[in-house]
């Protein structure tokens, strides 16, 4: 089954794309940042498609505070697990250097053959309708 990662900065709405995407409520969601700290797994049927979805809380990038390490951490295992990953960002403040610094620092970590098989879109929230950039590595 594909996976797909739901990764980004604090308090963007991955957790609520998370229960979207899985028709569920088990991903806590607040108007707080930091509120989702493990990975979270669901299943989704989307379109007559089924994957799995991960949640991954929000990437602090080059802090050293131990909670936002593991943080990272856990979203690391997420985007090498993934097939797909939905990076997802406020519409109200566009692509922040906050989120590029997230995006670069999480693709080198990857090896290149990694990143070639992964599919990135990068998803802009909090609009009233979804834009979606789409970012093809590979067909
Ligand atoms: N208006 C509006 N609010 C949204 C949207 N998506 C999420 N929110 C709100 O934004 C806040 C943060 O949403 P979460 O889904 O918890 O964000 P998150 O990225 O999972 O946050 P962390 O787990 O802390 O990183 C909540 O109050 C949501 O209700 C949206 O598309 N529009
Ligand atoms: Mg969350």
């Amino acid at each position: 089954m594909n996976i797909v990662a739901i990764v980004g900065r604090p308090n963007v709405g991955k957790s609520t794309l998370f229960n979207r995407l899985t028709g569920e409520k088990n991903a806590i969601i607040e108007a707080t940042p930091g509120v989702t700290r493990d990975r979270l797994y669901g299943t989704s049927d989307w379109n007559g498609k089924s994957f799995l979805v991960i949640d991954t809380g929000g990437f602090i990038p080059g802090t050293e505070d131990t909670m936002e390490k593991a943080i990272r951490e856990q979203a690391y295992v997420a985007i090498e697990e993934a097939d797909v990953i939905i990076f997802v960002c406020d519409a109200r403040d566009g692509v922040t250097p906050f989120d590029l610094d997230i995006a670069i620092k999480m693709l080198l970590l990857l090896s290149i053959k990694a990143i070639m098989k992964k599919l990135m879109l990068i998803l802009m929230n909090f609009l009233n309708w979804v834009w979606v950039i789409h970012i093809r590595f590979r067909h």
